[in-house]
């Protein structure tokens, strides 16, 4: 069976368009993965710990044969290929990759949560979705991504650059 899962990237260490784009290709190289579209990418100020470097944040849609704990493997080991090493929260890291939506599936274990918590709260997530898939609507929120994004009350900046 597949699937079609949306996945939230983001950077702010080392190249991190580069380290944007390994992860994209390294992805869509997966047999298991068929990476069909990609929002634009931004560069968006920290959200939450302030003082760190910008990200660059992107999204994109694949179809995948993966289940959920096999997506999340994948993921981690593209983080790791990218040079990850360290894993405390609000640190500056080489990749990320978030799982933001599973079909319509919600997960609510220790280790997997899906949808991705405060997708809501972010606009470093929310605006590239609005390029990708503006009409879903989240499957515990009820409210489609556009709208989602109109009423966020973030106000990190965000700002195209490809
Ligand atoms: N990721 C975080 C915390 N804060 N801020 C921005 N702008 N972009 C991110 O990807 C990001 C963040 C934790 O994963
Ligand atoms: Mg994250
Ligand atoms: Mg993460």
């Amino acid at each position: 069976m597949a699937e079609l899962v949306v996945l939230g990237f983001g950077s702010n260490k080392g190249n991190r368009l580069r380290n944007i784009n390994f992860a994209l290709k390294t992805l869509a190289l997966n047999k298991e993965l068929n990476l069909l579209k990609v929002s634009n990418i931004y560069e968006t100020e920290p959200w939450g710990f302030k003082k760190q470097k910008s990200f660059y944040n992107c999204a994109a849609v694949f179809l995948c044969r993966l289940t959920p704990a096999e997506l999340l493997e994948t993921a981690k080991r593209t983080e790791k290929k990218a040079g990850r090493t360290n894993n405390p929260k609000w640190q500056a890291r080489e990749l990320d990759i978030d799982i933001l939506f599973y079909g319509n599936l919600v997960i609510r274990k220790h280790l997997i949560k899906i949808p991705h918590p405060y997708i809501e709260c972010r606009n470093f997530v929310l605006k590239p979705l609005v390029d990708i898939i503006p009409g879903y609507r989240h499957p515990v929120l009820k409210n489609d991504i556009y709208s989602l994004y109109k009423s966020s009350k973030d106000n990190c900046k965000v700002k195209q650059i490809s």
